[in-house]
């Protein structure tokens, strides 16, 4: 029986843009049972083509890149030049690991007596749970690689962002993949997102949220030793050392956290300057926040949208009281919709929840440090470990510094995390596991080891 339905709420308008239905724990249990039937016929799809499935579902999703995006525009409220790349991406992480099924390869291993190989097999039934900051690419990252890998996969989003996700399911039918080889189930983190973790058919979860959830999903796992990935929450630091090419740093700094209006777990929201060019980094970063064109998403030129709904934005606001130190502030539009102007806080003190929690929205924290032992001491002081950026001319004190972080994901003189062939994920509690490039497919396979006497 199903739970009910959902409205959907354009976060730019406060206007439901569709009703959903929620599925209910019975109706999750029925996919699950769908996906456990069809992996021994998917698992038996030559590698060459699961491949072509792979590459007509990535070029479905290119044939219909624009509605994919205007669809996150309405949905998520996100700027239609990200919707675009976030639509992209899905596109090119399918294309990137339709290769994968004819390179699974295992090991020969030389033994006595006999032949030694290894085979990766696939882990069965894969539960992949979206959070609402990303909903296309995190749903990419999930299940391109477990397809390939011969999973079958139960995908299920936000409650509050699903309908890419659900159009992204008809794309693959579309395209080919078997029926209940990649299905989509909307409803409630707590119906459905739990069902997935508690019944014993489903082999691994995918999930990508909170650290909170995240740590329920862990211990429900355990309970059947079920394989588990985590990305979690970020709480990530951009060091400017004095020596950096100040005015590109400072420029870039803005769109490192206040893009998809700081929902992001790998937002630098932590900004950490060389106290002897704190008060010039400071100059350079106002304009740089002022001039941010917050507003429509569905305008070409705007560069920041809404937060994702009420709740959040009180969220969100409860971080910036009425005394707070807000050093400047950008624009936002009045009337409908969750907007949040870009907000720098400085000088804060490093045990201001606004340093130390992840706000996931756009307010942004400048703290002075002395030395580089000190900004490694403030970069570290937390216990998320996902992301971070180091702005310098010296490469070895960027490669120092990079070692020294403990976060996942290093950029030196840029802020950017995330590239679909090179591994993401969290150091400490950001997260278990790595996602996206060669390191993911390890994630969906186990190595079964094979001995073959071959002595009479
Ligand atoms: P979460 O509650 O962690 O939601 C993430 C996903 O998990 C959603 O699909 C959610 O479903 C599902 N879920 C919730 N409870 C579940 C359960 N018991 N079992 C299985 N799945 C469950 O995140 P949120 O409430 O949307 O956001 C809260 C905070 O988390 C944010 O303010 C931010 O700090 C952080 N966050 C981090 C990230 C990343 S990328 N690290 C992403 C989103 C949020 P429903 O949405 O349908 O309930």
């Amino acid at each position: 029986m199903s739970a009910g339905t959902t409205d959907v709420i354009n976060p730019s308008t406060e206007q439901v843009v569709a009703t959903i239905a929620s599925a209910s724990a019975e109706e999750t249990d029925e996919a699950v049972a769908l996906a456990a039937a069809a992996l021994p016929a998917w698992r038996a799809v030559a590698p060459a083509d699961r491949a072509r499935l792979l590459r007509r579902f990535a070029e479905s999703v290119d044939d219909h890149l624009e509605e994919l995006a205007w669809l996150e525009v309405a949905n998520a409220g996100h700027t239609i030049a990200n919707a675009r790349w976030e639509a992209g991406n899905v596109r090119d992480v399918l294309h990137y690991y339709s290769a994968a099924p004819e390179r699974l390869m295992g090991r020969q291993i030389p033994v006595e007596g006999g032949v030694n190989v290894t085979f990766k097999e696939p882990l069965g039934v894969v539960g992949v749970i979206v959070p609402w900051n990303f909903p296309m690419p995190i749903a990419g990252w999930g299940m391109a690689p477990a397809l390939a890998a011969g999973n079958a996969v139960v995908l299920k989003p936000a409650e509050m962002t699903p309908l890419t996700a659900v159009r992204l399911g008809e794309l693959a039918l579309e395209a080919g993949l078997p029926e209940g080889v990649l299905q989509v189930v909307t409803g409630k983190g707590s119906v459905v997102g739990q069902r997935l973790v508690d019944s014993p058919l489903v082999a691994k979860i995918v999930f990508t949220g909170s650290t909170e959830v995240g740590r329920g999903i862990m211990a429900g796992c355990a309970q059947h030793v079920k394989r588990v990935t985590l990305e979690l929450g970020g709480k990530n630091a951009n060091i400017v050392f004095a020596d950096a090419d100040l005015a590109r740093a400072a420029a870039a700094a803005p769109s490192g956290v206040f893009d998809n209006a700081g929902q992001d777990c790998c937002a630098r929201s932590r900004i950490l300057v060389q106290r002897s060019v704190y008060d010039e980094f400071m100059t350079l970063l106002e304009p740089a926040v002022t001039r941010i064109r917050v507003g429509d998403p569905g305008d070409e030129a705007t560069e920041m949208g809404p937060l994702i709904s009420a709740g959040h934005h009180r969220k969100v606001a409860s971080y910036v009281p009425d005394d707070a130190l807000v050093a400047f502030r950008g624009s936002a539009p009045d009337g409908p919709g969750y907007w949040f102007a870009p907000t720098v806080l400085a000088p804060v003190q490093t045990s201001d929840p606004a340093f130390t929690d992840e706000v996931f929205g756009p307010v942004v924290t400048v703290v002075a440090f002395d030395d580089e032992q000190d900004a490694v001491r403030i970069a570290n002081d937390t216990e998320y470990g996902l992301s971070g950026s180091i702005w310098t001319r010296d490469l070895g004190r960027a490669l120092r510094t990079a070692r020294a972080v403990e976060a996942g994901n290093l950029s030196v003189n840029s802020n950017s995390s995330v590239r679909y062939s090179t591994p993401f994920g969290g150091f400490k509690q950001s997260g278990l596991g790595r996602e996206l490039g060669p390191d993911a497919l390890e994630a969906f396979t186990e190595t079964k080891n094979v001995y073959i006497a071959t002595e009479d």
